[in-house]
């Protein structure tokens, strides 16, 4: 039997702009599920520049920023949580290298290679660490509660 959902990691998942635009919002979805990841959570929303410029705060500064924070304020983009044993690195690996056209070179059928446009626009994201991946999910979903669950405890419903 799978594991309950409560007691695996959790990354903070997203598809960004470009491809919930093309319409494979549902595919990665689907591909995420295929590659054994629970969709705990999933949330159509748009980010407002300030908001894209929050998430990306790391990046404030580097050359790529402006154009970063148009991209993601650019349209719908689907906030996700997943679960999984080893999520945040399993999920990273399942999209490939940041940039498509190198993963269209390195792992053609990851989702940056497939579903991704160029060095900016890559179609996903995937928190980095846990810290990131417990920051990025309150960020979206304040109320959810990130802890696991201790055996025998009522099951929480998002
Ligand atoms: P992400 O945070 O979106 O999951 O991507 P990542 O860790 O693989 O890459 P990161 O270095 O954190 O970059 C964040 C996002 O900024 C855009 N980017 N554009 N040279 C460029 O034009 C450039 N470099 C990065 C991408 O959208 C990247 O995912
Ligand atoms: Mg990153």
């Amino acid at each position: 039997m799978a594991a309950a959902w409560t007691t695996l990691e959790k990354t903070y998942a997203m598809i960004k702009p470009d491809a919930v635009g093309a319409g494979n919002a549902e595919l990665i979805l689907r591909a995420a599920e295929d590659a054994g990841f629970i969709v705990v959570k999933a949330a159509r929303t748009t980010l407002s520049r300030e908001r894209a410029g929050e998430f990306y705060a790391e990046h404030r500064g580097k050359p790529f920023f402006p154009n970063l924070v148009s991209f993601m304020s650019s349209g719908p983009i689907v906030a996700v949580c997943l679960a999984k044993t080893n999520a945040i690195a399993d999920w990273r690996a399942l999209m490939g290298p940041t940039n498509t056209l190198v993963a269209r070179e390195e792992k053609p059928k990851s989702l940056r290679a497939l579903y991704g446009t160029d060095g900016t626009k890559n179609a996903t994201h995937g928190s980095d660490s846990l810290v990131s991946a417990s920051r990025e999910l309150k960020f979206f979903f304040p109320n959810m509660t990130l802890d696991p669950v201790p055996e025998g405890a009522e099951a929480r419903e998002f």
